[in-house]
């Protein structure tokens, strides 16, 4: 899965059109280096990130999924919370929903059911703003373990089918880095919920936290995350260096595959 956001900070201030052309042209590149999803983010859930309005995220998201479902063969992930953002998504050709407040905000639910789409059940705490007071836990695994349990079984029991379900631990959604490092080294044990796991780590702070580096230079730490993902079971990565990842990925399979 390989992430475009389309957040003002992602892009110089150029007109609408260089905008959508230049999401366009990264969409194209990934799935070129092997991308089968694309995640579409318009609102930044960074630790301590404005909150936008549905009426912004719409404009900034929906154009760009639209035209990626007209010319690109991949999935479109929405990452979104808001209700009207998933709609027009699903509307314009979307094939999946990605929230990390899992569709606990108003309406969201009832919009993931009435697409029929896939959907992603993130765990987090707290809002982005303020998550990180939240980030408290005698035992990190089990815990966000009973919250995926608990998110899928409301989201099942409003209608949404058990195997469109995707799970994801939420790596650095409040969490410290020590939480990070514990729930990544125990992420095998969510494969009892039995549904497939998605990993977003790419470029995170637990990487800065370990090597002392900025985004810029956490490139190889992303890479040992992603492989030691597949190894604990992750079906979906989640990440902004896309053919690196792939290479890294495809090497673990023909090895996985050989006799
Ligand atoms: C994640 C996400 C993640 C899912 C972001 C960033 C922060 N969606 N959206 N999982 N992270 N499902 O990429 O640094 O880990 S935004």
């Amino acid at each position: 899965m390989g992430i475009l956001n389309v957040t003002p900070d992602s892009f110089s201030d150029g007109g609408r059109y260089n905008r959508l052309d230049a999401a366009l042209l990264h969409a194209e590149s990934m799935v070129r280096a092997g991308a089968t999803l694309i995640d579409v983010g318009g609102e930044s859930t960074r630790p301590g990130a404005a909150i936008v309005s549905s009426a912004q995220e719409l404009d900034r998201v929906v154009p760009v999924v639209e035209a990626i479902a007209q010319r690109l063969d991949v999935v479109i992930s929405i990452d979104s919370s808001s209700a009207d953002v998933m709609r027009e998504s699903a509307r314009v050709g979307a094939g999946m929903l990605n929230d990390v407040r899992s569709f606990r905000r108003e309406g969201a639910l009832q919009a993931a059911v009435d697409s029929g789409l896939a959907v992603c059940l993130m765990h987090m705490r707290g809002e982005p703003g303020d998550m990180q007071s939240s980030a408290r836990y005698v035992d990190v695994l089990a815990e966000v373990r009973s919250f995926l349990e608990e998110r899928m079984a409301q989201c099942v029991a409003a209608g949404v089918e058990r195997e469109r379900i995707v799970l994801d631990p939420g790596f650095g959604f409040a969490k410290e880095l020590e939480h990070n490092l514990s729930l990544f080294k125990r992420m095998d044990e969510l494969q009892v919920l039995g549904r497939p796991l998605l990993v977003g780590v790419s470029r995170k702070s637990m990487i800065g936290g370990v090597l002392g580096k900025p985004v810029s230079d956490r490139l190889y730490g992303s890479l040992a995350l992603a492989a030691l993902a597949v190894a604990k079971g992750a079906a979906i990565l989640r990440v902004h260096d896309v053919a690196e990842t792939v290479d890294a990925v495809r090497m673990i399979h023909a090895v996985c595959n050989a006799q």
